[in-house]
């Protein structure tokens, strides 16, 4: 076996790592969703459901030192890189201890003791800060990798082609993550995106692949491969991840039909759930519903935690705000 084949091998320790990240993140979302609907959450949220295999498989290939920058639909990418869900659900609810100390709410949320260098509510604009973090890595000579997830929406962008542009010239480590749920808020993504995704990477001379985004093991095997050769001097890479988001562009969406239909929706979540695959390959029910129990009750624990915490002091209002 060659030394990068024994570095993207999925052991079964490695693999019930990944389904206790992923059941960690779809409770995590459906809670979200409860407390938005209860009326104890302000504002919105984006869920990650049915796409967990990526954030997972990408950084279960990752160190802890190594960064990643998310999206508005970023819980599930703060929990893989590392994140404490009291917090997590601190910030969803405006509670001061919270990642911003509840100042910053969902799409907002850095963690930089994990490596996440925060989610980013402007379509495509976390590329340019993956990107630098990766100028910064090359520049200073560590061995450091920066991931860039973001959703096929940000492929309009310009900012995207110009730091793509900037990571060839500068051969800098890190990867273009598209996850491509298959709609740009309501609109299919073949409405509007022109050619072929891959082609766009490789225009700029990026190593471009396209992986299953509901397989978290060939997404894990895929990054892991990606991370070592950035990491190693090989430049950046671009992967397509093909998934779909089970609920509505936000937790509002609620009556999807004049987008897409239901039928659609009840394919990918019967059929092509990542847990459910990652669980049929496990086998061993008995181990998972354990694990599944001990991962609710982190969860309860988190959100009562959240709910009893209290909310900042009107007096630091303006305190940490820069915008
Ligand atoms: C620069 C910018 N333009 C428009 C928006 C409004 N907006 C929010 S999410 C979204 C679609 C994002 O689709 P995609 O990037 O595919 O991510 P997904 O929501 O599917 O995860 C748009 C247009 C925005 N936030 N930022």
């Amino acid at each position: 076996m060659s030394a990068t084949a024994a570095r993207t091998e999925v052991t079964a320790e490695l693999a019930l790592d990944m389904y206790r990240r992923m059941a960690q993140i779809r409770l995590f979302e459906e809670n979200a969703n409860d407390l938005y609907r209860s009326a104890k959450m302000p504002g919105l949220t984006h869920l990650y459901i049915g796409e967990e295999a990526i954030a997972v498989g990408v950084c279960s290939a990752l160190r802890r030192d190594d960064w990643i920058t998310s999206t508005h639909r970023g819980h599930g990418h703060c929990l893989a890189k590392g994140a404490d869900v009291g917090r997590m659900f601190a910030e969803l609810l405006g509670k001061e201890p919270g990642y911003c100390r509840g100042k910053g709410g969902s799409m907002h949320i850095a963690d930089h003791e994990n490596g996440n260098l925060g989610a980013n509510a402007i379509v495509g604009g976390s590329s340019g800060i993956a990107t630098g973090a990766a100028y910064s890595a090359k520049y200073r000579g560590t061995d450091q990798v920066a991931v860039c997830f973001f959703g096929e929406g940000a492929l309009g962008q310009g900012l995207v082609y110009e730091v793509m542009n900037m990571a060839s010239l500068w051969q800098l480590p890190v990867i273009y993550v598209c996850e491509n749920n298959l709609y740009n808020e309501y609109t299919h993504y073949l409405d509007a995106t022109a050619g072929e995704i891959l082609a766009r990477p490789r225009a700029f001379g990026i190593e471009a692949r396209e992986v299953d985004g509901q397989d978290v093991r060939a997404v894990y095997a895929q990054a892991a491969e990606l991370v070592e050769r950035a990491r190693n001097g090989g430049g950046p890479a671009f992967l397509l991840a093909n998934t779909y988001r089970y609920h509505g562009h936000h937790v509002g969406d609620v009556d999807r039909a004049y987008y897409r239909a239901k039928e659609e929706e009840e394919r990918w979540s019967s059929e092509r759930d990542p847990i459910a695959l990652l669980a049929a390959r496990l086998g061993d029910d008995a181990e998972l519903e354990r694990m599944r129990e001990r991962v609710e009750a982190e969860i309860e624990d988190a959100v009562q935690y959240a709910l009893n915490a209290p909310f900042p002091p009107a007096s630091e209002v303006t305190n940490h705000v820069y915008a």
